[in-house]
């Protein structure tokens, strides 16, 4: 078996720092940081064109979340540790026979948008060249799909014509279903710094919730869920009515767009129509279709809000033609912006991870292209058609098609709709492998084999961000144990299959340096994604490659890759004909609010957290934002169901059921819900949101319609609530709730119940566990209070009440630790007259600032952010929270504070 050569970085790295990429959102911002696991934090990069030394508070404590806590750290078949070879024959031969039993269509690899470039590759390379199937698909299916196919119908090809600059030259952007104030925190700090610097920019804010992002928008307008459409088209009738419509370049650079334009036309209805369907004042959709119409640089950005939609692919192309129309596209400061949730969703759709595309933006559908990528290889095949997007995939597991599944970094099983199902047609799957990090996620928990992949920090190679900018991730950690790249477990594979020759990398740059050349193979200007220019790049070149925008042709003088800023400026698009391509916009309705189900539930992401928590979960600090998962409801509805903030509640689909806390927020619509994507079975008792969400998918891309599940919430009674810490694993008492955090070397659950706790039980079997024990016990689940200590350290601490339990988390962690502190001391949870944090969110993560520090600076005078940062430190660091202190400021100040100048 080959090994992995260690990496020469002394190219990579000017000092003792790295310079790497991080590992989560879109954003791809450059980040340094010292080679020694857990040494400091990191920094951004300033050199770094994504984020110029930006971070946000997920980038800075990723220092928190690397190491060897809670790993998959060994190779395990059917439940035993065993070492790679047996473990890659095992995964060889459970392929082989599936194979040649039932076809190459019985296996399956689905994948995900957090493999780098060149794992990707080969995972792409193994499946549709060698294995002979399209049953490949990655979670990019959940998140860019649709964008996918509406740039490649609508421009020829997947291609993102913008920059992050554009935004900052803009005059106008306008932000479709993005939170970008929490899920792409960077950009919106840039955002944010440009209107500082020319207040004109003007920006609209199109969410049905009033999100952090729409505290700087200029316009929020809070349409009903799932009418972007009527929005758009409006938007569109407008232009042409008003005679906004750019005719030459139509003329010109594109085609159809005369009989889409007069269907558009055909069915535009009047403007009051428009806000009455879209639920919004006349006013205010005058006002933006007014702003669109008289702003020459405007930007368009489009995430989720758009694109999980079961008429995504509808919607997010009436984006781009708002822009063809009026043809506002491949200039400084205008055009349309999809922007990529995780690090490489990007790269993926370069290597062709979609079940639907060829490597290097081939299609399937096209002879000749299959023909090029087959030729390319020295494949012994191709596959022929598509194969399963993600949620067919899963069916056809469910149904017992589909024999095999290899999934790698991701967790399906919380992040699929119908995920009760998902992890039913996973335990009857006859052979399920993932690679993973991470010992214990729901996904991996159903794996026959468990191969433990390497993460950030210790993984090398490429990830493509979404402005089209190939950043290196550099590995500056070891491997811990016995885990390995993607990369290489997948060409182990291949190799043990009988493909050694075609997959002998010895290292990331080869891979890349083959990405490069099939990108430019017969590539005659018809296909955008070409990085020719990186051909024949050596190892050193790769090392240091700087960030670079494809597609990339050539070098400057002084041998750096030169980046391509803006796509079509020419006006030519990847179309047959050249001509961007117009197509009939069908206006089907969404899932309404049902009978039973009388509450539309939208979900979606928090500022602190990643995905299913795998990584961030482990950051104390980061579980502070939101340390429980929850349900946003308005007040109007919380009343109306009498429902208390804090309190428990159910929140049922015809799917299935979870039980959260209820939180209150009065920037939902009435009749809306909000819940996070965050709590899998890993960290709570029922919060997998998908569980409730239907697997209704729009036609074109398959992509789910996230955003829009009808429910139902009913309060939960429970008769008493705990908080409960342990350093060492104990048995939990029977609970109707729990919710998980870890706190360094302890373990945290918060638990409540309605049955009567058998205390008796509980207490002799943690008292086992202990040599010194103290309580308070008021009697009839009341009150109690437990300590319980081993050699002198304390191992465990509860507090049960009938209502949440009040205590102070910073002082009790650092009393625990503290020998010093006396039993009695623990059992009281806090200093005497001390401020509980109970209910009072954490607001600034990076110098643990809560709400009421903020408030308090607020009502003594405070009226500007930087007076609450000069006053309590919060938003002083990374920035992520000043959203959140500015609504805090419009919140108080709305009782007219008095302004003193601090
Ligand atoms: N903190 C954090 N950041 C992340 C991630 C994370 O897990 N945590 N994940 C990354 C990934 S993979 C992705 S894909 C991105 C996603 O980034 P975003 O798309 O910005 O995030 P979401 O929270 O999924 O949804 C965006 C908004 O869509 C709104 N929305 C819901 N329904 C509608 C509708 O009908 N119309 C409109 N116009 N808006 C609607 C929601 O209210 C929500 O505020 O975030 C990336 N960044
Ligand atoms: N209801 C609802 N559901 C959603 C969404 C929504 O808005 N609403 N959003 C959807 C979207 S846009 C997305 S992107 C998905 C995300 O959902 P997932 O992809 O399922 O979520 P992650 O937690 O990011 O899963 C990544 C897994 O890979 C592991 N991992 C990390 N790094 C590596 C690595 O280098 N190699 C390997 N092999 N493993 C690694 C992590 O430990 C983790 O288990 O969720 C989707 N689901
Ligand atoms: S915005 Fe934050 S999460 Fe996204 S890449 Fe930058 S530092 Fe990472
Ligand atoms: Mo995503």
């Amino acid at each position: 078996m080959r090994n992995i050569p260690v990496q020469d970085l002394s190219a990579s790295v000017s000092s003792s720092r790295v310079h790497t990429t991080c590992p989560y959102c879109g954003v791809g911002c450059g980040v340094t940081l010292s080679r020694q696991r857990n040494q400091d934090m990191p920094i951004g990069d300033e050199d770094h064109p994504a984020n110029f030394g930006r971070m946000c508070v997920k980038g800075s404590a990723l220092h928190e979340t690397i190491g060897v806590n809670g790993r998959l750290l060994h190779p395990e078949v059917d439940g035993k540790q065993t070492d790679w070879n047996s473990a890659l024959d095992r995964v060889a031969q459970r392929l082989q026979e599936t194979i040649e039993k039932y076809g190459p269509d019985a296996v399956a690899f689905y994948v995900s948008g957090q493999l780098l470039t060149e794992d990707y590759y080969v995972a792409n390379k193994l499946m549709k060249g060698y294995i002979g199937s399209a049953n490949i698909d990655t979670n990019s299916r959940l998140c860019m799909s649709t964008a996918v196919a509406a740039h490649k119908r609508v421009f020829g090809a997947d291609a993102v014509p913008t920059s992050y600059e554009d935004l900052e030259s803009a005059d106008l952007i306008i932000l479709y279903g993005s939170n970008m104030a929490w899920t792409h925190p960077v950009v919106y700090q840039r955002i944010a710094a440009a209107k500082a610097a020319r207040p004109e920019l003007k920006i609209v804010v199109i969410d049905p919730r009033r999100t952090s992002t729409a505290e700087l928008a200029d316009l929020h307008l809070p349409i009903k869920p799932g009418t972007d459409i009527e929005l758009i088209d409006g938007l569109l009738a407008y232009l042409i009515n008003e005679g906004h419509e750019d005719s030459a370049y139509l003329k010109k650079h594109a085609e159809d767009y005369e009989s889409v334009c007069q269907q558009i036309i055909e069915r535009s209805s009047n403007l009051s129509d428009i806000a009455e369907t879209c639920d919004i004042s006349l006013e205010n959709l005058k006002r933006f279709y007014q702003w669109f119409a008289n702003t020459e640089k405007t930007v368009s950005v489009f995430s989720q809000g758009i694109n999980q939609s079961s008429r995504g692919v509808d919607q997010a192309s009436l984006i781009l033609y708002s822009h063809l129309l009026t043809g506002r596209i491949g200039q400084e400061g205008s055009g349309p912006f999809s922007i990529t949730g995780q690090p490489n969703a990007m790269g993926g759709r370069e290597v062709g991870g979609l079940a639907n595309q060829l490597a290097a933006h081939m299609n399937i559908e096209s002879e000749a292209h299959k023909e090029i990528v087959q030729t390319f290889w020295g494949s012994p095949t191709i596959c022929q058609s598509p194969g399963a997007k993600a949620i067919d995939m899963f069916r056809q597991i469910e149904e017992g098609t589909i024999k095999f599944v290899w999934i790698m970094a991701t967790n399906p099983v919380v992040s699929l709709p119908e995920a009760e199902r998902v992890k039913s047609a996973l335990s009857r799957c006859p052979t399920v492998v993932v690679s993973d990090c991470m010992a214990e996620t729901d996904t991996v928990r159903l794996a026959h084999i468990k191969l433990p992949a390497a993460g950030w920090g210790e993984k090398d190679g490429t990830v493509t961000n979404s402005e089209r900018r190939i950043s290196r991730q550099r590995s500056f950690l070891d491997l811990p144990a016995e885990v390995k790249p993607d990369w290489w477990i997948i060409c182990q594979v291949a190799e043990r299959l009988g493909f050694a020759s075609d997959f002998n990398f010895a290292k990331p740059a080869d891979i890349f340096r083959e990405h490069a050349r099939l990108s430019a193979y017969k590539n005659k200007g018809d296909r955008a994604f070409n990085i020719g220019g990186m051909i024949g790049m050596s190892d050193m070149d790769y090392d240091q490659l700087k960030p670079v925008q494809w597609p990339v042709i050539d070098r400057d003088s002084d041998g750096n890759f030169v980046s391509t800023k803006r796509l079509f400026t020419d006006g030519l698009f990847y179309t047959p004909s050249g001509k961007a391509k117009f197509h009939d916009v069908v206006l089907d309705t969404s899932p309404r609010r049902q009978g039973a189900f009388p509450f539309m539930l939208n979900t979606g992401r928090i500022r602190d957290q990643w995905h299913t928590m795998t990584r961030t979960g482990l950051s104390r600090r980061l579980q502070k934002h939101y340390s429980e998962p929850f349900v946003e409801m308005h007040p109007d509805d919380m009343k109306a169901l009498e429902l208390q903030s804090g309190q428990l509640a159910s929140v049922s689909s015809p799917q299935g059921s979870c039980t959260v806390r209820v939180s209150e927020h009065d920037g939902l619509r009435k009749g809306d819900v909000f819940m996070p994507i965050h709590w899998s079975d890993s960290f709570a008792s029922a919060a997998r949101t998908d569980t409730l969400v239907a697997a209704i998918c729009d036609p074109i891309s398959g992509q789910p319609a996230f955003k829009q599940t009808p429910v139902e919430i009913k309060s939960v009674k429970v008769r008493w609530q705990a908080i409960l810490l342990f350093s060492i694993r104990l048995p939990l008492p029977g609970n109707d709730y729990w919710a998980y955090r870890a706190l360094g070397d302890w373990h945290m659950y918060i638990l409540a119940g309605n049955a009567r706790l058998d205390i008796k039980q509980m207490k002799k079997q943690w008292r086992k566990q202990c040599d010194q024990w103290a309580e308070v016990d008021a009697g009839d689940q009341a009150m109690m209070r437990l300590v319980g200590s081993r050699q002198g350290r304390p191992t465990l601490w509860m507090a049960l009440h009938e209502e949440m339990p009040q205590w102070n988390e910073d002082w009790l962690l650092d009393a625990i630790k503290n020998p010093e502190t006396s039993m009695r001391a623990l059992l009281l949870g806090m200093p005497l007259g001390a401020r509980l944090n109970k209910g009072s969110a954490q607001i600034c993560t990076c110098n643990q600032v809560d709400e009421d520090r903020i408030t308090e600076a607020i009502s003594k005078g405070c009226s500007t952010v930087e007076c609450v940062g000069k006053k309590t430190r919060a938003g002083t660091t990374c920035g992520s929270c000043i959203p959140e202190i500015r609504k805090l400021l419009t919140r108080v100040n709305s009782d007219e504070q008095e302004e003193v100048l601090c």
